[in-house]
This record gives structure tokens, C-alpha cells and sequence, in this order.
């Protein structure tokens, strides 16, 4: 391999004829030594004196550009050689958030599942696109078995809407919920595929307040407007007003507008909340209305017999967004949408271009799923989640469910035993712990005019401190009339009570003079 190493290829040469193995061999193994040691094991480890990493390497962006440039592909168009690219590879991981440490916790994602990127690696390894059967014959039929055992999941196994119904992968979880007003909005008014809006009445929404943002985006986008998004509000624990909801679809009815469609979600991303399901179910029976669930976040509780119930009456919606790569912890991202009808996504998005969906194929042209998604070329999401399914099987996702939950458990028990934090929400349902440091020189004083207006500084601050020094990452937000407070959020099942205590001694640390 002495050849490979360093090498300058002039385009037709000896070396450009070689094998990969031959060719590029060497460089892909130390590639795969270097992830291995530097963004897996150590990576994912606590800094101490064995080793370990920080959470992060804070840069200033100017500084970061700075580095970055002298990176760049050389000017004088001349290759790089493999030290270089070693080196590149080496600061791609230095200046990269760990987000499999068990000290981030930022995000409703977070880990570094094995199975998961064994998974992620077979997939970049065979670079698949799946539309049709004959370019993906494996992943084809993966993404659908996994689809279906998801609805098996939501809707009840052996239920019609299970086998019946239909499901996509979705480049996230904002295209998912997109790609349900789309799915909802055709049923409503089937001629809007051909026509587009143009003379239906005005067509609305509902979600509350607390829903998640990708809702107005996608009303913006499907030509609804953000306004066709009506707002619905919340209770003091962020579940939906349901007297609030049927109130506002009177209110749209008034006008003339034509509500078509409610969105609850099971797992709000601030507060993580659960809308009410049952109770949403029968309004939006009673008006003929599409039910979706979003659940991109709390979805994953469907593999817990304790506590799968926060989403009961999940069974009865029409379309359910839920995203593995959030509770589940696979890599991402893996994000679906899961309809109990059939044929819908279909008649919605296909468009039969005859270069690709030729109907005259050797084989059983019902294979080609790709005409039901809006991506033409697709990557493959679903293989991660097969083999973290496979190797830990259904029981181990259900522990790792319980874990998160109980460690929550554990979590919440400390925020509350400790004078220096005060919570937003008593009785959190769900894996985020939302919650206020009061430092020092603020206890006591929380009748004093400045009170908020101080905390509400506190957690920036902080926030700051802790990137910079690199040893933790949670977010923050205000929310309503709340000032700034920590969203303290949980899926990494690898962490334990030591990591919990970390997190609330840390901020103690870092907020003890502000
Ligand atoms: N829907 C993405 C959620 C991002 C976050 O708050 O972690």
C-alpha cells in the first residue's frame, strides 16, 4: 500500500485502475480505527484521567471558519494526500458536538447506539435510492415491513387499519407532519392535486399552541397560510383545550372556512405534554375532520407496556408522525408517517413519470413504492432501525423506554429535593424535565419586582458557561409569559443517577455567582 499512501493521481493513471481494496483499503481502515477510538468509545465518554472527551470543543464561528479554511480542497486543484485527509477527518470530530455523550442532553436526540450505526454504515456502504424495487429490492420490502410493524404498533396488531393502512419515511419530522396536512388536505378536496386552491373556500387547521412549529411552515407551504393554522390553547400542563378546540372550529365554520383537519400531538417538544386523544378523537368525529397525531417525540412509548398508555386513543387517528431517531435513539434520522388508509399517499403524491414507474416491468410493478413519496431520490432510514430492533428485540427497546423513564424518575426526585431549582411543571408526563436555577444571590426574593426578569437571564448565562467550558448541553427557552428555563430532556438509556447528579451539580457550579 505504499503507493496509496500519499499519492498524487494524475487523472488515467496506473493507481485509478486499481481495485478499492488495493486503492483505497488502507485509507478506509484508518478512517474506521479513527472513528472507532476518537467519535465512538472516546467520544462517548465522560472526560477523566483515562481519557474521555468534552461534550463538546466551543469555537467562536469566525475562528471556526478560520480553521475550517485550511481544510479546504487545495487551491491549485492538486489531491490531498492521505495524512492530510487523516487530519481532516481527526478535526471534523475535534470541533464536533458529541451527541452520543452522556452528557448531552440538548436535543430529542441524543446516544450512539452500535446496531444503529452498524446499520447507518451498511447503508453509506451500498448507497441505495429507493423508488423502485429493481434499483433497492431489499430495502424496498424492509421499509415496508418496518412500516407496517410500527402501525401494528399504533393501531393494534391484527387491526385493519394496521395491514390496511400505508406509511413513508420522511426526511424529518417537519416533512412528516407536512406530508399529513398534504395527505389530509386531499381527502378533504381530491380536485386540489390538479386545481390547487383555486376555487375551494378558505381551507383551515387546528393545533394548539404548543403544537409543533413545522405546523405553520407547512400551512405556509401547501398555500394555506400560516393564519390557516388555527391556534388552539393550552391548560397549565401544555395538553390541548379541547372546549378551546371546538370553540375555534365553531368560529371558522362562522366565517365560512372549511376545517378539514386537527393536530394533537403526544409529546409536546418543549414541555412534553399529551394532548387529550380520546376527547380529540370524538370532535373531530363529530365534524368530519382529520385526526393526526403527532408524535415524533413521544411515539417511541409504544414499545413500553407501562407507559404506552399516555397515548391511548393514538388507535383512532388517521395519520401519526413518529420519529425512532428521537425516543429510540436511532442515528439519524428516521422519521415516518403512518396512515391507517390505504392508498391515499398515493393518490396524493404519485405522478407516474414513465422513466421510472414503467408499468410494462418484468416484475410486480406494485413493489415500485416510490411514486407515494414527494422525494424522487431517497436514502435508506429504515435498515438502522432493523438491526437495533433485531439485535436488542422488541424487550430491549421496551427497556430502553423504561430506563429513560425511570432515570427521569430519578431526575425529576433531585430537581425537587434541591433548593437552588424550581420546576416549571409539578408533574412532567413525559421525558423533559423543565425547571429554573435560582442562583444565591436570587433565594428569597422572589416578590421582588426583578425576580423574573433576573432568572430569566440566568439560563443563558449559564448555557454559555457550559459550552464554553465544553463539560454539558441542555437547552433552555422561555415559553408563554415563562422566562428563560432548562429543558432537561432524556433518550440516551446509556446514562445513569451519576449522570443525572452531574447535570444538577454542574449547573449548581457554573450558576453559584450570577
Ligand atoms: N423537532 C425537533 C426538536 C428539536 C428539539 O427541541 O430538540
Amino acid at each position: 500500500m505504499a503507493e496509496a499512501e500519499g499519492h498524487v493521481a494524475e487523472p488515467g493513471d496506473w493507481f485509478e485502475s486499481l481495485p478499492i481494496e488495493a486503492k483505497h483499503g488502507d485509507f478506509l481502515r484508518r478512517i474506521a480505527d479513527l472513528l472507532l477510538t476518537d467519535a465512538v468509545f472516546e467520544g462517548t465518554k465522560p472526560l477523566d484521567v483515562t481519557g474521555g472527551s468534552p461534550v463538546l470543543r466551543w469555537c467562536d464561528p469566525e475562528d471556526m471558519a478560520s480553521r475550517l479554511a485550511e481544510h479546504r480542497p487545495s487551491g491549485d486543484g492538486r489531491p490531498a494526500t492521505q495524512e492530510q485527509l487523516l487530519a481532516f477527518v481527526r478535526f471534523v470530530v475535534d470541533y464536533s458536538v458529541k451527541t452520543g455523550h452522556p452528557h448531552f442532553f440538548n436535543q430529542l436526540f441524543s446516544s450512539l447506539d452500535p446496531y444503529g450505526l452498524a446499520g447507518q454504515w451498511l447503508t453509506d456502504a451500498l448507497n441505495p435510492s429507493v423508488y423502485t424495487y429493481e434499483v433497492a429490492p431489499v430495502f424496498t420490502l424492509m421499509e415496508e415491513e418496518i412500516l407496517l410493524s410500527m402501525r401494528k404498533l399504533v393501531f393494534g396488531d391484527g387491526h385493519p387499519s394496521a395491514n390496511g393502512g400505508d406509511g413513508i419515511f420522511c426526511p424529518g419530522g417537519s416533512m412528516a407532519n407536512g406530508c399529513a396536512i398534504n395527505v389530509a388536505r386531499y381527502k378533504f378536496a381530491p380536485e386540489v392535486k390538479a386545481s390547487g386552491l383555486h376555487g375551494l373556500p378558505r381551507l383551515v387547521l387546528f393545533a394548539s399552541e404548543d403544537a409543533h412549529y413545522s405546523i405553520y411552515k407547512m400551512a405556509a407551504l401547501q398555500g394555506l397560510g400560516e393564519d390557516g393554522v388555527f391556534v388552539v390553547k393550552t391548560d397549565p400542563e401544555g395538553r390541548m383545550d379541547v372546549g378551546h378546540l371546538e370553540s375555534q372550529i365553531d368560529s371558522a365554520l362562522a366565517k365560512g372556512y372549511a376545517p378539514f383537519m386537527v393536530v394533537a400531538t403526544a409529546g409536546t417538544t418543549v414541555l412534553g405534554a399529551f394532548d387529550p386523544l380520546p376527547k380529540i378523537f370524538k370532535v373531530c368525529e363529530r365534524y368530519g375532520l382529520w385526526m393526526h397525531v403527532d408524535a415524533a417525540w413521544g411515539g417511541g412509548l409504544l414499545f413500553s407496556k407501562k407507559h404506552r398508555g399516555l397515548l391511548a386513543g393514538i388507535e383512532r387517528a388517521d395519520s401519526v408522525a413518529w420519529n425512532p431517531h428521537k425516543l429510540l435513539a436511532v442515528p439519524q434520522q428516521c422519521s415516518t408517517l403512518l396512515l391507517r388508509h390505504g392508498g391515499l399517499l398515493s393518490a396524493c403524491h404519485s405522478r407516474s413519470a414513465s422513466y421510472l414507474f414503467q408499468k410494462d416491468k418484468f416484475y410486480d410493478t406494485s413493489y415500485d413504492v416510490g411514486d407515494k413519496y414527494l422525494q424522487c431520490g431517497r436514502r435508506v432510514d429504515a435498515l438502522k432501525f432493523w438491526m437495533m430492533w433485531k439485535a436488542k428485540g422488541t424487550i430491549g427497546l421496551q427497556k430502553h423506554v423504561d430506563k429513560i423513564m425511570d432515570n427521569i424518575k430519578y431526575f425529576l426526585g433531585q430537581v425537587q429535593r434541591r433548593a437552588s431549582f424550581k420546576l416549571v411543571l409539578e408533574n412532567p408526563a413525559f421525558a423533559n424535565v423543565c425547571f429554573w436555577f435560582v442562583p444565591p444571590r436570587l433565594q428569597g426574593s422572589q416578590n421582588s419586582p426583578e425576580y423574573w426578569s433576573e432568572i430569566h437571564k440566568v439560563a443563558p448565562r449559564i448555557k454559555e458557561k457550559m459550552m464554553k467550558k465544553g463539560s454539558l448541553m441542555v437547552n433552555y427557552q422561555p415559553l408563554r409569559d415563562w422566562p428563560n428555563f432548562f429543558r432537561f430532556v432524556l433518550q440516551n438509556s446509556g446514562t445513569n443517577h451519576k449522570d443525572m447528579d452531574f447535570v444538577l451539580n454542574e449547573i449548581e457550579q457554573l450558576g453559584k455567582y450570577m
